[in-house]
């Protein structure tokens, strides 16, 4: 073969296909004929076409434990916050892994600190596992302690909300990371973040007056990585994201490449993405740089892990952005509040019958034999101690992980708790004013079950939840106001 293929000069049809499939169709595939530096392409064809992707035993540990903490955080804000808007991870959950695994790799190659941006999609679960904003802090804004003098006042504010943290990966070595504050405007963050990072870096390397000579001479470090976090349909529809690409290579706005990561639920709000975008893919406005693209399946953390390795390497390499596609979905709706199967109806069939990336992933590796576990059914290892410190509320976190984590905005005032409500609902898992977990019993059959997998009893069904239908076995309704 001219050029080669994974080291071999002369291969059968069948060894040829072999290496293109194992390197380009399975969970992780990747976009880059489009660019056109032969050396860019070589570098990404050597990374992946007869390399072994093998995870070693204490990365699948480390994928596990990081899935528990996702899921767990979720869970309980579920069904302790039920029905508040958190804008929920689940079904992304491999977010958390690609997040730490491009921090690690950043902190390992000396990286002074990364500048972030992300809208409300997992915002929260990335500020507690990633950021390392405390539970604390996070669970007192779910029980209303937001500072009423903080930008508009309301309820919201915890999606848009800054925070500075120190992030500690398996590495061990200490990354400071900014999360910029952002607005409702989705991708306005954007433009910010590579500001900021840019700023900072001028900081330790001031720039140079852009002129060729000049510019041949600048050393082509970038010690502060800008990272931002995407939906599918905002990355398609934002004008800013085109614009923000544009810059990216300009000498007085580049950053060195920013990292990109697309949690590609498929469904903007209620969008489908045949009534969102006329381009192929959420990502393809991401060519028009010849960023490389990573289009990777969330329910394979163990090739995201490697998504995430390979995005980060390009970037360091050639200083350009890059894209992760995380092709997954949105277990819930679109903020908790409303119901998906009625504007997806087929699409939540499917998920409601899907199991978790945590589960899914703790299944494969007992199948493997990588680890034995008589029961992988619920969350384990790390987040036994994640739920105990989740179930003791608003504790600080045990350890200096991660710390010290500063919000950017200023402490919540106390404020009294609300005296208990007395009554409790049909369901007996909560007071009569929190919305029923598991809908309204009166507008079920009797052979219904529960998400979980619960039958419902008749014996609950003389109480008065207010009647909504349930489709699809989702819980959708809402318990009314305490008087
Ligand atoms: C500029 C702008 N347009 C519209 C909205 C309203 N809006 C909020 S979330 C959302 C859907 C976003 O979908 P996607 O980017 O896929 O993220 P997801 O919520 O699915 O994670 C829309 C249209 C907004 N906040 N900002």
């Amino acid at each position: 073969m001219a050029d080669g293929l994974a080291a071999l000069e002369v291969a059968s049809l069948d060894e040829i296909l072999h290496v293109l499939r194992d390197a380009y169709c399975r969970t992780l595939g990747i976009e880059y004929m489009h660019i056109q530096d032969p050396v860019q392409k070589r570098w990404i064809q050597e990374q992946v076409e007869g390399v072994s992707s093998t995870v070693q035993k204490d990365e699948q540990q480390h994928i596990l434990e990081l899935l528990n903490s996702a899921e767990v955080f979720e869970r309980f804000l579920h069904t302790r916050y039920v029905g508040q808007k958190r804008f929920g991870l689940e079904g992304a959950e491999s977010t958390i892994v690609v997040l730490d695994t491009v921090l690690d790799e950043a902190a390992k190659v000396g990286t002074q600190e990364v500048v972030m941006g992300m809208a409300h999609r997992g915002r929260l679960n990335v500020l507690a596992n990633i950021v390392g904003k405390s539970y604390q802090e996070i669970f007192g804004e779910f029980e209303g302690n937001l500072d009423p003098e903080s930008v508009q006042g309301s309820g919201d504010v915890k999606y848009h909300k800054g925070a500075v943290g120190k992030f500690t990966g398996r590495s061990g070595i200490d990354l400071t990371i900014t999360m910029a504050s952002n607005p409702s405007h989705l991708e306005a963050v954007d433009p910010v973040v590579e500001g900021m990072a840019r700023a900072k870096q001028d900081r330790v390397l001031p720039p140079t007056d852009g002129t060729p000579a000049a510019l041949a001479q600048e050393q082509m470090t970038f010690p502060v990585l800008s990272l931002l976090v995407h939906g599918d349909a905002a990355f398609a529809g934002q004008g800013v994201v085109a614009e923000t690409l544009n810059l990216s290579q300009l000498s007085g706005y580049r950053t060195g490449g920013t990292v990109h990561l697309v949690i590609n639920n498929q469904v903007g709000f209620t969008t489908a993405p045949q009534a969102a975008r006329s381009s192929m893919y959420a990502t393809d406005v991401a060519k028009m740089v010849q960023a490389p693209i990573f289009h990777v399946n969330g329910d394979d953390p163990e090739a995201c892990m490697r998504a995430a390795r390979l995005a980060f390497a390009f970037r360091q390499r050639f200083h350009k952005d890059v894209v992760i596609d995380l092709v997954c979905y949105r277990r819930h709706g679109h903020n908790e509040g409303d119901d998906p199967s009625y504007t997806q109806p087929l699409m939540y069939q499917l998920i409601d019958a899907k199991r978790s990336v945590r589960k899914l992933y703790t299944e494969v590796l007992v199948r493997r034999g990588d680890i034995t576990s008589t029961r992988p059914k619920r969350p384990s290892t790390a987040s036994t101690a994640a739920s105990s410190r989740l179930s003791t509320r608003c504790a600080p976190r045990p350890s200096a992980h991660r710390w010290p984590y500063r919000s950017t905005s200023r402490p919540p005032p106390s404020r009294p708790s609300p005296p208990a409500c007395p009554k409790t609902c049909w369901c007996a898992s909560r007071s009569w004013c929190a919305p029923c977990p598991r809908g309204s019993p009166s507008t079920r059959s009797s052979s219904a079950s529960s998400p979980s997998g619960t039958s419902w009893s008749g014996a609950a069904r003389s109480t008065g939840h207010s009647a909504r239908p349930w489709p699809s076995g989702r819980c959708s309704s809402r318990a009314p106001t305490c008087a």
